[in-house]
C-alpha cells in the first residue's frame, strides 16, 4: 500500500471546466487520443464536445447508438445521422447528441478506464462545463428481482474493499470508491410508482472476472462447492451489496479523482441466489436494458429542460 492512498478531491475550474493537474499535458504540442481516434492538432475538440453536458457510457456499441438515437428524437433533432466519431480508432463507438455524448465501454474495467480517461481529457480540452457521466450496464441482483434498477452508492472491489486497486509503478495504489451521493438522490426522485420494477440504492461489486470472479459455478474452471458461492453472495448481501458487475470501482474512483459527477445505473439481469446463467430471451434482455436508459433519460430531461 502506497503513500498514494489520498482521498483529496481535485476541484474544478471556476467555470466548471476539469482541472486535470497532469502537468505534462501541457507541454505535449498535440495530444493524439488514440482509442477514440481523435487529437488535439486534426479535430477542434472545442466546436465538437464543447457544449457536452452529459456522457452516457454502457458496455455494448448496438445499446449506445440506439441510446443516440432515442436522445435524438427526445431533443427533436430531425435528420439525426449517429454518425460514430470513433470510429477509425475501430475500438469503441462514440456518438455525439446535441449536448450528449453516447459511447460504449467494452466489458470489465481496464476497456471501460481507458475509455473513461480519453474521455475525460476531451472534455478537458473542450473546456465542456461541469458535465456529468452516467454509466447504463447490466449486471447479476442479490435476492432483487430480475429487471430491477440498482444506483450504486459504493463499489466493493473482489476482496471486498471499497477502493479500486491499481498497480501504479510497482505499487498498488488504492483509490476510494463512492459515488456522489447527491446525484443518487436526483436519480432516486425519478422512480414512480407506475415504473412497473423495482429501483434500489446500495453496494455494487465490481469483479474482475465473470465466472469464478463472480463466485459463478458455470466457468470452465471451479475449485469450490455451491455451498461457498451462496455463503459468499450472502456475506456480499449482508455488507450492502445489491448487485455484481465488472466496473463500478473505477468507474467511482475515476470520476471522483477527475471532480466530475458520476453515477452508475445497473438493471439485473438474474437472481445469483438462484442462479449462474442468463437465461431470460433476447426481446425479454433488450428490454430489461431500456430501464437504465429510460431513468437517465428522464433526469437528463430535468437538468435540460428543468422540468
Ligand atoms: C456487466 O455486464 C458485462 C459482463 O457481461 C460487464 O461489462 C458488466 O459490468
Ligand atoms: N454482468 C455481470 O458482470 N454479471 C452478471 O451476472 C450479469 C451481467
Amino acid at each position: 500500500i502506497s503513500k498514494w492512498n489520498s482521498t483529496a478531491q481535485y476541484p474544478k475550474n471556476e467555470d466548471g471546466s476539469i482541472r486535470l493537474t497532469n502537468k505534462n499535458l501541457t507541454k505535449l504540442h498535440q495530444d493524439f487520443i488514440y482509442h477514440l481516434g481523435l487529437d488535439t492538432a486534426s479535430y477542434d475538440l472545442k466546436a465538437m464536445f464543447g457544449d457536452v453536458k452529459f456522457v452516457c457510457m454502457g458496455g455494448t456499441k448496438y445499446r449506445m447508438k440506439e441510446f443516440a438515437k432515442h436522445m435524438a428524437k427526445v431533443l427533436n433533432i430531425k435528420d439525426f445521422e449517429a454518425k460514430n466519431l470513433s470510429k477509425h480508432s475501430h475500438r469503441y463507438a462514440m456518438y455525439k447528441v446535441g449536448p450528449i455524448i453516447s459511447v460504449n465501454h467494452g466489458i470489465g474495467i481496464s476497456s471501460m478506464t481507458i475509455l473513461l480517461q480519453e474521455i475525460l481529457k476531451v472534455l478537458y480540452y473542450a473546456k465542456a462545463k461541469n458535465p456529468i457521466i452516467f454509466r447504463i450496464g447490466t449486471s447479476g441482483g442479490l435476492k432483487i428481482p430480475p429487471g430491477s434498477i440498482v444506483i450504486s452508492s459504493w463499489g466493493l472491489n473482489g476482496i471486498l474493499e471499497k477502493t479500486y486497486d491499481l498497480p501504479v509503478l510497482g505499487e498498488i495504489r488504492k483509490l476510494p470508491s463512492v459515488f456522489d451521493k447527491r446525484l443518487i438522490q436526483e436519480l432516486e426522485s425519478m422512480v414512480t410508482e407506475g415504473d412497473g420494477f423495482n429501483t434500489y440504492s446500495g453496494g455494487t461489486m465490481a469483479a474482475d472476472d465473470f465466472y469464478r470472479g463472480q463466485a459463478r459455478l458455470d466457468g470452465p474452471f471451479c475449485d469450490y462447492k455451491e455451498e461457498d458461492k451462496l455463503a459468499f453472495l450472502h456475506r456480499l448481501s449482508a455488507l450492502g451489496v445489491k448487485n455484481i458487475e465488472m466496473e463500478a470501482t473505477a468507474f467511482a474512483a475515476m470520476t471522483k479523482e477527475a471532480g466530475v459527477r458520476a453515477a452508475d445505473v445497473c438493471v439485473t439481469i438474474l437472481d445469483r441466489l438462484n442462479g449462474d446463467q442468463v437465461t431470460p430471451d433476447k426481446e425479454l434482455l433488450l428490454k430489461f436494458q431500456e430501464r437504465p436508459m429510460i431513468l437517465v433519460k428522464n433526469i437528463m430531461k430535468i437538468f435540460l429542460f428543468d422540468l
